[in-house]
């Protein structure tokens, strides 16, 4: 964990995405990514809207849509540019570059058409990171250096490497899917597995309050799916994750005053 403000960051912050995001989050006061992990596009649609004015990130998995066309991502990106969020695709790409670039760039999603924000394991090398940068130049990269799930392998010198592979693209990778902050103010850290009641599923996700992700952990944005997908009033529940968010973020921020 570290001192600065989001507003000390945005000098730090080398790719554009990055510094647009933060921009975002501070006019929004808002730290909070929604994880619209639902089976139809009307389904997407319409979360996207009602949590709109609350996040600063709708987080995507296009491949879950039972229903997807071209058209489905012109009205996603036009709900973005309304409410004022960006659109990340949370594809984990983790294969070989030239494959990667073929998944990116082809198939029938087109990612790099609509995505501000994609992500990749690190798993098979730098030639990941290349090629979404060199294929998605308009498109903010994160890296996953750790992970929310039970048992997961992403610990200790996979993380480091992680963030070395980062401070070796720090045009293109602008922060890290990570449980908080991995120790570089340089780069944002993005959590999931983010409830207010804490728990778990029946399939190894782990779930942390915002105020221990954010005030303790050093996270800067917190990623919710069911803590607010699931509510009866999703509208509300994002109103109340943003401001539990934010909170403690302002309360990190104290620690330090
Ligand atoms: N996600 C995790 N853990 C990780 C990386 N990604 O949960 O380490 C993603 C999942 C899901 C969201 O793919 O979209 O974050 C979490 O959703 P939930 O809040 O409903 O568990």
């Amino acid at each position: 964990v570290h001192p600065l403000s989001f507003e000390q960051r945005l000098s730090l912050i080398r790719n554009k995405v990055g510094r647009r995001l933060l921009e975002i989050m501070l006019k929004k006061q808002s730290n909070l990514a929604v994880a619209a992990d639902v089976t139809t596009s009307e389904e997407l649609l319409s979360i996207a809207n009602e949590v709109g004015p609350q996040i600063c990130i709708l987080k995507t998995h296009m491949d879950i849509i039972q229903d997807w066309t071209e058209s489905v991502s012109e009205k996603l990106v036009h709900l973005a540019k309304l409410h004022h969020f960006l659109i990340f695709e949370d594809r984990k790409f983790a294969d070989i570059g030239n494959t990667v670039e073929l998944q990116l760039t082809g198939g029938i999603f087109h990612i790099a058409q609509w995505a501000d924000i994609v992500n990749a394991h690190i798993i098979a090398g730098p030639g990941t990171i290349q090629a979404l940068s060199r294929s998605a130049e308009h498109c903010g990269i994160l890296l996953l250096a750790q992970m929310s799930s039970k048992g997961n392998l992403a610990v200790q010198e996979y993380t480091q490497k992680a963030l070395e592979f980062a401070q070796q693209y720090e045009d293109a990778v602008f922060g890290f899917i990570s449980l908080g902050c991995i120790g570089d103010p340089n780069f944002l850290y993005f959590t999931p597995g983010v409830k207010l009641e804490g728990g778990g599923d029946s399939l190894g996700q782990q779930y942390t309050d915002p105020k221990t992700v954010i005030a303790i952990q050093g996270s800067d944005v917190a990623i919710v799916g069911r803590g607010i997908i699931q509510s009866s009033n999703r509208r509300e529940a994002a109103s109340t994750y943003r401001k539990a968010c934010w909170d403690a973020y302002l309360q990190r921020l104290e620690e330090y005053v």
